[in-house]
């Protein structure tokens, strides 16, 4: 049994992975992005999962790692190979190595040449490679920069990955035209960098001129994902500046618990974004909530103040959700989605206006 998502950054066109046992309920992300650490914890959240590791398969260049800041909030642990030369690890891996996450775990495997530390993690049942840059699909990371190396590279790839199941599944770090999976069947047969027949001097020749232009975040990534991608405690500290304790959740919406709301009604502006007969109907409303329809909200988001916090009310939190994201398109920062709607508030039994028991 595994559980198993690919995601995605944009950005920089980097796959995130999840894995866990469900049934130990135990997670690892590997190469997880910094700026989608708050995508991806709602995600191991919303699943039941606890993580357990990150791991990286290499020192990127391209972006920065989540993993420091998935230790800080979820208290996972970093892995990396030791022959990166990053600080800040909880465990410095070797070839060899086995990563554990409840009863499933993976291998890793050195396979230096698009970085000298590079790593490709292996699924225990050798179903999934995890091959970072090294091999992509239908490509292979370059070889410019970190130490990089065509010959290492070559040998890399034929040893430690075209050795595995024809029907192993590859997952990349990296995949520019929007493929997901590949095979090492299908790579050995395809790849035109490093399939076929071709030989380590034409691999190397190829490589040499490629001619690319440096990632444009390099000057940034490379020492911030050498520190396991730490920042400076002022910096990460913008997150006890919210105006109250809110989830993000993995559909992208801010929420807020009825029980805050409950003990801040004077604090925020309420707003209901129901019909009419509902907001006067069985289920009444949150005492001091201003009816504005979701129809009419757009129109009407001006009556509303910045400098008070709007919560956003409906019957389930459906429709409210999409009323905080319509706000916060209007330009309001201070915006979340009453969790649960009125159906939630009532079943807590917290005060109501109109409505009938
Ligand atoms: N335009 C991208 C460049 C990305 C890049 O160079 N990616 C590296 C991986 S870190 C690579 O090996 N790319 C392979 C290729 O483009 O052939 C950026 O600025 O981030
Ligand atoms: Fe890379």
């Amino acid at each position: 049994m595994l559980t198993f998502r690919q995601l995605f950054d944009q950005q920089s066109s980097t796959y995130t992975y999840l894995l866990a046992d469900p049934g130990a309920r135990e997670a690892v992300l590997i190469d997880p992005v910094f700026e989608q650490a708050r995508r991806d914890a709602a995600l191991v959240s919303e699943l039941g999962l606890k993580l357990a590791w990150t791991l990286e398969t290499h020192v990127h260049a391209d972006h920065v790692t989540g993993a420091w800041l998935h230790k800080q909030r979820l208290g996972s642990r970093i892995a990396l190979s030791a022959a990166s030369g990053a600080q800040g690890a909880d465990r410095l891996l070797a070839p060899g190595d086995r990563v554990e996450f409840g009863r499933r775990a993976l291998e890793a495997r050195a396979t230096p040449g698009h970085t000298s530390g590079c790593m490709t993690f292996v699924l225990d049942d050798r179903t999934m490679a995890f091959t970072g840059d090294a091999l992509l699909i239908r490509g292979c990371g370059r070889t410019d920069f970190q130490q990089g190396s065509p010959h290492a590279l070559f040998r890399s790839v034929c040893e430690q990955v075209f050795s595995l199941p024809e029907s192993c599944l590859i997952y990349p770090a990296h995949d520019y035209r929007g493929l997901t999976a590949s095979s090492v069947g299908e790579e050995r047969m395809f790849n035109p960098r490093l399939g076929g027949q071709i030989l380590e001097d034409d691999f190397a020749g190829y490589m040499n001129n490629l001619g690319l232009a440096h990632p444009k975040q390099m000057d940034v990534a490379v020492p911030a994902n050498l520190r396991c991608g730490r920042v400076d405690s002022a910096a990460a500290g913008g997150e006890n500046a919210e105006w109250a304790p809110l989830t993000y959740t993995f559909s992208g919406i801010w929420e807020v618990q009825p029980d805050w709301l409950e003990e801040h009604l004077q604090a925020v502006q309420i707003v209901a974004v129901r019909e009419p007969e509902e907001f006067n109907g069985v289920l009444g409303h949150v005492p001091g909530a201003r009816l504005i329809p979701l129809g009419s909200l757009a129109a009407q988001a001006s009556a509303l103040t910045k400098d008070r916090p709007i919560v956003t009310v409906c019957r389930s939190g459906a429709r409210s959700a999409q009323a905080s994201v319509l706000l916060r398109q209007a330009g309001f920062d201070k915006v979340a989605n009453l969790a649960g709607g009125m159906l939630r508030w009532r079943a807590q039994r917290f005060a109501v206006e109109g409505g009938k028991d």
